[in-house]
């Protein structure tokens, strides 16, 4: 069993509607358990400015199968609730579910880089991450707390919205 940490975002197709959604889906899978999620954020877009606010969360969870497994897991939901892969850099879209953290382990292959390797700069990943788990640390031993206070919140808000489970 391994502790992850996975990022929510969405700025199309109603993104608090998204982010439940994915949530209710991730519940379902067979090989998770102890499924908790951050409270959802407002962001600003990071890329180009052209596209809607995003609404952002991190979840986290106890897998029992490899980090592949769980990448073909979320890649499949984000492929369920409408997710359509554009050429536009950094455009805006429905659902992404991103491996942040996965127990300790380091993974550099074509498919996955684990940390994320935005972590560092994102402040919509790092203030949720560091909401769920204040001693946060990374493969390396580098703080979320470290991380936290070179990077402004840049407008991201908490959201008051209900949240399922
Ligand atoms: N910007 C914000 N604020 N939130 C995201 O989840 C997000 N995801 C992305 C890019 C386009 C980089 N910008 C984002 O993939």
């Amino acid at each position: 069993m391994t502790q992850c940490f996975i990022g929510l975002g969405s700025n199309l197709s109603t993104p608090v509607a998204q982010l439940n959604a994915a949530l209710k889906a991730l519940e379902q899978l067979p090989n998770l358990s102890e499924l908790q999620c951050s409270s959802f954020y407002g962001s600003k877009p990071m890329g180009p400015q052209d596209q809607p606010d995003y609404v952002n969360a991190v979840a986290s969870f106890n897998w029992q199968g490899d980090a592949i497994t769980l990448l073909d897991a979320l890649q499949k939901i984000e492929l369920e609730q409408g997710r359509v892969r554009k050429y536009e850099r950094w455009g805006p879209r429905t659902l992404d579910l991103d491996i942040i953290l996965f127990g300790d382990e380091q993974i550099s292959t074509d498919r996955l880089t684990v940390p994320h390797y935005g972590l560092a700069q994102r402040e919509f990943v790092l203030y949720p991450l560091a909401e769920l788990n204040t001693n946060c640390q990374l493969p390396d031993g580098t703080c979320i707390n470290d991380l936290l206070k070179k990077v402004p919140l840049n407008g991201l808000t908490k959201l008051n919205c209900d949240q399922v489970s």
